[in-house]
């Protein structure tokens, strides 16, 4: 009896400390924005001291999101309240003031009323102030979206565990537009997205308002953004029809508050497809009053709906040269119809065309350069960070620092079409970083890609940044846990590309798992090695473009069918004199449509950085690279370097068992042991393909791959996902 006793208690016991885990297990889904209890009592106290009560005045929608978010940290960081007041006569120390000049007294009574006129419209302040001789901290904005932001800024700051204390910080965004582009269909599937179905229930729409859209915008409005193009660019007219409109238009009640405007993308052909038209000539004065109309009733279901992203006459969608018009023609027409509104146009210049006899690395250059200073006043052209496709390294378009008269914007990809979709460890900063702090030379040396996005090299009153997001159904959003750090990383740049690739995975690091330092400087490291080490195991040495035809899995060099430019050969160029495509004056002179003194770098390969060699030349297997070896052995070296840098990172994340909650341990190892594999397969299908070409051995001190050429080029692929 008293065995039966003590095996009951022992039951009771496992139960008590197993449900809790079941309960509160770390799925992921609450992505940076965790707000775990404070363990430092020290710190604790000192925030706490800071933190007696807060004053924070106002009714407007964006004050009452902010407001909950501020009890919704507050209590999960000390397990206990503040009471949140909006009387300020009676001011306690430690006081935290929230607001506008215009919801506040105090803040309009204080010397730092002049402060907040330096934030501008969406930047904010963070002071620790005297009033009424009370130490006080005090967050305020010209505007509510603004105080939003610095209420999640604050929060940050807590829960990076900063000292508050005499803080005196104004942060403002340096880029007017900050969006995130939803490859998202009207059917739920999601195009190159890796994470489930898209967020957008549109059967279910307007009625049904699911929690997380307003998760989603808790999220992107912590970190900045503040626009989201809910459509995928490959677009599908319906959605400018009354019965989805409806529905946009309860999703852009949901983001309002969050400071999030909603966008759309815009099928060139709607007025045919939609509007019963028989023409989508720009020039047509029908076809302009058809879209002018269109958009005078979007803004009646979304009164600050933010404008159209278009893909015109590209990889097969509608445009304006269908009738022999420009792209700015087309551009400028549906910017006609936005200015009453205030709404912009976002026009891609991700176009090429196989029927183009020049190499698709110089096309949207010339399609687009001539055009500089031939759009209105509210129409941005969105250029791809590099001139093919978010390859995993690319050289920066040239198209940045070529169109003065023209706001560009930026488009990065978050989700990871070519890094290994959703189960490859790739930390994509240090790749935004690289594009934005590439010298165009436009200006001299210093003219950087970021200050041509953020309009500050040539003055523009707009500027823009787009990132193709990864987000999905998945419970955790991204797919793996680390693709949350990508949108994170995004929007932080977008805010402010100045700050560093580390600082930011150390903030995300911090918020998103634990502040204990023992993990955070080994993962914080994998994190910053992991997009060189993809590179390697993918496209060293400025190779690109050699994945499976179509859906964009695995490596597949071997692909030479069908349309040329979707072929693997036509970018890698391999044969038994060497690899590479000649993009110099004896080749494709690609080289030519960037600024002296960087085409002349990029063009002589005694100073071309190697990392662009064969982007730019084509180079026999004997060539000696800068360690020393010959082409092919430093090919086989960087391949066999990435794929074992994979081991390396499994060994790093096992180091750190046990810091973190099992559950996101467990699913970011198994995610660690495909990218294992798949770097190997990388690497053998390429070297093997290679070798065809080289002729040479894999040195002998390599483990041989274990299985055949044949075997990779059989490799079939049915269903898979984001195609
Ligand atoms: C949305 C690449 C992708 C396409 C994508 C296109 C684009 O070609 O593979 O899926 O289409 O880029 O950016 O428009």
């Amino acid at each position: 009896m008293k065995r039966y006793r003590c095996f009951f208690v022992k039951f009771l016991l496992c139960l008590f400390f197993l449900i809790p885990y079941q309960i509160f297990a770390e799925d992921g889904y609450r992505l940076w924005l965790r707000y775990e209890p404070i363990e430092n009592a020290e710190l604790r106290n000192e925030y706490r001291s800071m933190l007696r009560e807060i004053n924070f005045p106002g009714e407007s929608p964006t004050f009452q999101a902010a407001r909950e978010e501020l009890n919704r940290g507050i209590e999960g960081l000390f397990n206990s309240k503040i009471s949140i007041t909006d009387n300020d006569s009676i001011i306690k120390e430690g006081t935290l003031i929230v607001g506008t000049p215009s919801s506040s007294d105090l803040i309009a009574a204080s010397t730092i009323h002049d402060e907040v006129s330096k934030a501008g419209k969406e930047g904010f302040i963070i002071e620790t102030i005297e009033t009424n001789e009370k130490q006080c901290i005090c967050i305020a904005s010209n505007t509510d979206t603004g105080v939003l932001y610095g209420v999640f800024h604050f929060l940050r700051m807590l829960q990076t565990r900063k000292h508050i204390k005499n803080i005196s910080i104004v942060r403002k965004p340096r880029i007017r537009y900050r969006l995130l582009n939803h490859w998202d269909n009207l059917d739920r599937t999601v195009e190159r997205g890796y994470a489930g179905s898209s967020l957008w229930d549109w059967h279910k729409l307007p009625d049904y308002i699911k929690p997380r859209y307003k998760d989603y915008a808790r999220a992107n409005a912590s970190i900045g953004i503040n626009g989201t193009v809910i459509t995928n660019v490959n677009a599908n007219a319906d959605v400018l029809t009354p019965q989805y409109l409806e529905k946009v238009a309860a999703l852009a009640d949901v983001l309002r508050p969050y400071g999030i405007k909603v966008y759309l993308t815009a099928r060139f052909s709607a007025p045919v497809e939609i509007g019963g038209l028989e023409t989508a000539d720009p020039l047509e004065p029908e076809v302009v009053s058809w879209w002018k109309n269109k958009v005078d009733e979007i803004y009646k279901y979304i009164p600050d709906f933010g404008g159209f992203l278009v893909k015109a006459n590209s990889e097969g969608q509608p445009g304006p040269q269908d009738y022999e018009r420009s792209h700015a023609a087309g551009a400028n027409m549906l910017a006609y119809a936005l200015a009453p509104h205030d709404g912009i146009v976002m026009w891609r210049a991700f176009v090429y065309s196989n029927e183009v006899p020049e190499d698709r690395a110089k096309q949207a250059y010339n399609e687009f350069k001539p055009l500089d200073g031939k759009f209105r006043d509210n129409v941005l052209v969105q250029v791809k960070n590099g001139p093919i496709d978010f390859q995993p390294r690319e050289p920066f378009h040239p198209l940045f620092g070529a169109m003065p008269k023209t706001p560009l914007m930026m488009e990065f990809q978050i989700t990871q079409e070519y890094l290994g979709f959703a189960t490859h460890l790739v930390y994509l900063a240090p790749l935004y970083k690289e594009a934005l702090y590439s010298d165009t030379y436009a200006k001299g040396k210093g003219s950087y890609v970021s200050e041509v996005v953020d309009g500050s090299l040539e003055d523009h009153r707009i500027s823009g940044i787009a990132g193709v997001s990864n987000i999905g159904t998945n419970r955790n959003w991204c797919g793996h846990t680390f693709g949350q750090a990508n949108w994170y990383a995004y929007g932080r740049l977008a805010w402010n590309h100045k700050l560093s690739s580390g600082e930011i995975a150390e903030e995300w690091l911090r918020m998103t798992f634990t502040n204990n330092i023992d993990f955070i400087n080994p993962v914080k490291k994998m994190m910053m090695a992991s997009r060189e080490i993809t590179v390697n195991y993918m496209t060293p040495i400025g190779l690109a473009h050699m994945m499976g035809r179509g859906h964009h899995y695995g490596p597949a060099p071997w692909v030479d069918e069908g349309r040329a430019d979707w072929t693997s050969v036509y970018y890698h160029r391999a044969d038994t004199g060497g690899i590479g495509f000649d993009r110099t004056v004896t080749g494709s002179n690609a080289v030519s449509q960037y600024h002296s003194p960087v085409a002349e770098k990029f063009a002589d390969i005694e100073t071309c950085p190697e990392k662009y060699l064969l982007w730019f030349h084509h180079l026999p297997w004997d060539y000696t690279t800068n360690s020393g070896r010959t082409l092919w052995n430093e090919l086989v070296h960087r391949y066999y370097q990435g794929a074992d840098s994979v081991k390396w990172m499994q060994k790093t994340w096992r180091s750190v068992k046990g810091m973190i909650d099992r559950e996101r341990h467990n699913k970011v190892s198994e995610f660690l042991e495909i990218q294992k594999q798949e770097a190997d397969w990388w690497r053998n299908a390429c070297l093997l393909y290679f070798q065809t070409y080289s002729r040479r051995p894999i040195p002998e001190k390599y483990d041989k791959p274990s299985k055949s050429l044949l075997h990779y080029k059989n490799l079939e692929f049915k269903y898979v996902p984001g195609h």
